[in-house]
C-alpha cells in the first residue's frame, strides 16, 4: 500500500500538484468551524451554514470515505509585493480563475487513483474551493503545513501562496499525518497539538498586527465582516463606510496578512503549470479602470476570478481605492462616476470624491450628481459621511 501511496504521490506530482499529501479520514476538531459560524463570521456567506455537517464530515459527502488527498498549487510568481499608490490585487487575480484551471487536472488524478489504488469512478469525489470540504483543516491534518495565526495553510516549502485542492476517496491509503506529530518525534508530539493554530509561529504576530480592518477577533480567526478579501470580493453590496479607509489600493481581494508572513521566505516561484497568467488587471491605471466600460470588463477578466464582481462591483472597488490613492487628477472620474447608471457605483464615488477633495470641495464637485439623485441609498452617503477625512496625498 505504501508503494502504491508513493506513486500516486510521483504522479500527480508530475501531474502539475506541488503538494500532495495523505490524511485519514477521521472526527474534525471540537470548535473550529461550528465556533465561527455561532459567531456571526460568515457574514452572508449562507451556503457555509448549509453545508456545515458536511465540511466537517468527508463521509457525508462520499458515504464510505477514508482517505482525503489534500493538495497545493504554488501559485507565487516570485515578484515583490505590489504597492500603493497603483491599483492592488490580490496575488491570484493575476492568473486565470483557478476553480476552472484545477478542474481537468483533477480529474486526470482520478484516473491516476483508479489505475493506481484500483478504485472505480464513483469511489472518489474531488473539490476547489466551492466543494463541502474544510480544505485548510484537511491539509493541516495531512500535513501540507500548518495553520497560520493568519488562517492560512502554510507550507514549509512554498510559505501561504498555495491553492488548495481535495480528493476525497474511499481507497484506504496510509497517513502521512500532521506537521506536529512529525516534528516531535516518536509518541506523543510535544508542544501545541497538530490542530492547533499557530504551530510553528512561535511568538510571532505580525499578521494580526498588520490587518489594516482588524478583521482577527483571534489568532487563526476571521471575522468576514471585517476582512477586505470578503468586502471587495463576496460583499455584492455596499462597502461599510467605517471599513473603507482600511482597504487602501486594494482593488480586489487582500494579501497583507498573506505577505507579513516570514515563513515566505523559503518561497519560491511555483512551477504554475496548472495555471494560465493573466497580466492585464495589474497593467490597468487607475484612469482606465474608472472608466471601465461593460465591453472592456468582459474582454479584460474574461475566464479571470475578477468577472464574478461583475462590472458595478469592480467599481464600487475601484471608487473606493481611488478614494484612498491621495491622487487629486482621479477627482474629475470619480465625479463622472457619481452620475453612474448603477446606485452601487454611485454610493462609493460620492464617498471617494469627498475624501479625496475634503467635504467643502466636494459639494462643489457632487452638486450636479446631488441635485439629480432620487436613490435612497445614494442619498443616505450624501446625508451621512461628510466628516470623513480625506486621504493623505501619495
Ligand atoms: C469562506 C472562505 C473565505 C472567507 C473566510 C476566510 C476564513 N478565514 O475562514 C473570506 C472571503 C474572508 C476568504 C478570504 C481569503 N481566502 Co478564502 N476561502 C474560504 C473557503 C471557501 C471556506 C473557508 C472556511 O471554511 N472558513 C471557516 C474557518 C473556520 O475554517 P478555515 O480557517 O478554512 O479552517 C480552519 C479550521 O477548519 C481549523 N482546523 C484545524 N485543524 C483541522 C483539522 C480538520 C480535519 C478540520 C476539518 C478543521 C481543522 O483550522 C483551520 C485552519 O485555520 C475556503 C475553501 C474551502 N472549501 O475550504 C477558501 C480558502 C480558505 N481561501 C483561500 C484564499 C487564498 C483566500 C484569500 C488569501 C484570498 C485573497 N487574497 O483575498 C483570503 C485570506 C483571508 C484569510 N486570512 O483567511 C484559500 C487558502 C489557501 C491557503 N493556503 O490557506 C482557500 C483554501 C481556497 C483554495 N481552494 O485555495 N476566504
Ligand atoms: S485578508 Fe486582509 S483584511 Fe482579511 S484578515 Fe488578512 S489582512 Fe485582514
Ligand atoms: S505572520 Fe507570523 S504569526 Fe502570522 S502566520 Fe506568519 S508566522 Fe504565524
Amino acid at each position: 500500500m505504501r508503494e502504491a501511496r508513493e506513486r500516486l504521490r510521483r504522479a500527480l506530482t508530475a501531474l502539475g500538484f506541488d503538494e500532495v499529501r495523505f490524511a485519514a479520514v477521521a472526527p474534525a476538531p471540537a470548535g473550529g468551524l461550528r465556533a465561527w459560524l455561532a459567531a456571526g463570521y460568515q457574514a452572508d456567506m449562507h451556503w457555509l451554514e448549509r453545508t456545515a455537517d458536511r465540511r466537517l464530515a468527508p463521509e457525508l459527502v462520499l458515504p464510505g470515505a477514508r482517505t482525503v488527498i489534500a493538495l497545493g498549487v504554488n501559485y507565487f510568481d516570485g515578484a515583490p509585493a505590489p504597492a500603493a499608490p497603483r491599483p492592488v490585487w490580490a496575488r491570484y487575480a493575476a492568473y486565470s480563475d483557478y476553480h476552472d484551471a484545477l478542474r481537468p487536472a483533477l480529474a486526470r488524478a482520478g484516473a491516476l487513483l483508479e489505475e493506481i489504488c484500483g478504485v472505480g469512478p464513483g469511489d472518489y469525489r474531488w473539490c476547489v474551493d466551492t466543494g463541502p470540504v474544510v480544505e485548510r483543516g484537511w491539509a493541516a491534518r495531512a500535513g501540507l503545513g500548518f495553520a497560520g495565526k493568519n488562517a492560512m495553510l502554510i507550507s514549509r516549502r512554498h510559505g501561504n501562496w498555495l491553492f488548495l485542492a481535495a480528493i476525497l476517496t474511499r481507497a484506504p491509503i496510509e497517513p502521512d499525518g500532521p506537521l506536529g506529530a512529525q516534528t516531535g518525534g516518536p509518541g506523543a508530539p510535544r508542544g501545541p497539538a497538530p490542530d492547533s493554530v499557530g504551530l510553528l509561529c512561535g511568538t510571532c504576530t505580525r499578521c494580526l498586527d498588520a490587518c489594516p480592518t482588524q478583521a482577527f477577533p483571534r489568532p487563526g480567526v476571521v471575522d468576514s465582516r471585517r476582512c477586505i478579501s470578503y468586502q471587495t470580493i463576496e460583499n455584492r453590496g455596499v462597502i461599510p463606510r467605517p471599513l473603507r479607509a482600511g482597504i487602501g489600493t486594494r482593488v480586489y481581494g487582500c494579501d497583507v496578512c498573506l505577505e507579513v508572513c516570514p515563513w515566505n521566505r523559503f518561497a519560491r516561484a511555483g512551477r504554475r503549470t496548472l495555471l494560465a497568467a493573466r497580466g492585464e488587471a495589474a497593467a490597468l491605471s487607475w484612469e482606465e479602470l474608472l472608466a471601465m466600460t461593460p465591453e472592456r470588463f468582459a474582454a479584460v477578466f474574461r475566464a479571470t476570478p475578477v468577472k464574478r464582481l461583475k462590472l458595478a462591483g469592480l467599481l464600487r472597488n475601484a471608487c473606493v481605492a481611488a478614494g484612498n490613492s491621495g491622487e487629486q487628477t482621479l477627482l474629475g472620474p470619480l465625479a463622472r462616476l457619481a452620475e453612474h447608471g448603477a446606485p452601487l457605483v454611485r454610493v462609493h464615488a460620492v464617498w471617494a470624491v469627498r475624501r479625496l477633495a475634503g467635504a467643502a470641495r466636494a459639494e462643489g464637485l457632487l452638486r450636479a450628481a446631488r441635485a439629480a439623485e432620487t436613490d435612497p441609498l445614494v442619498l443616505e452617503e450624501y446625508a451621512a459621511g461628510a466628516a470623513e477625512p480625506t486621504a493623505p496625498a501619495p
